[in-house]
């Protein structure tokens, strides 16, 4: 049985897909980008991104918010990334963002 700190490590590592929505919404779902602005005072990242499945986006060019700029940490313009996009208080929200690994 997992201890409940481990199960809180692993919500936070997202290994664990987030209760509420997790039967409709796979959490684990990452879309394809390339950072184009990073604004860490304003928390935004301009991100010209793929299809967003979850999102039912088509590929362009937009801005996300980020709740904590620590999600920005690392990021520069032209870096290919995977995040995770969701919609929230009329915009958008990259709550995850993870450098694209080398193919
Ligand atoms: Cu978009």
């Amino acid at each position: 049985m997992l201890r409940p700190w481990i199960l809180s490590l692993a919500l936070l590592a997202g290994l664990v897909p987030a209760l509420p929505h997790a039967a409709d919404r796979p959490a684990t779902a990452l879309s394809a980008g390339e950072v184009r602005k990073v604004d860490r005072e304003a928390k935004k990242v301009t991100i010209k991104h793929g299809p967003i499945e979850n999102l039912k986006m088509p590929p362009m060019t937009m801005v996300f918010r980020v709740k904590d700029a620590a999600v920005l940490e690392g990021l520069e313009p032209g870096m290919q990334i995977r995040f995770r996009a969701e919609e929230a208080d009329g915009g958008y929200l990259a709550t995850r963002v993870q450098k694209a690994s080398a193919k």
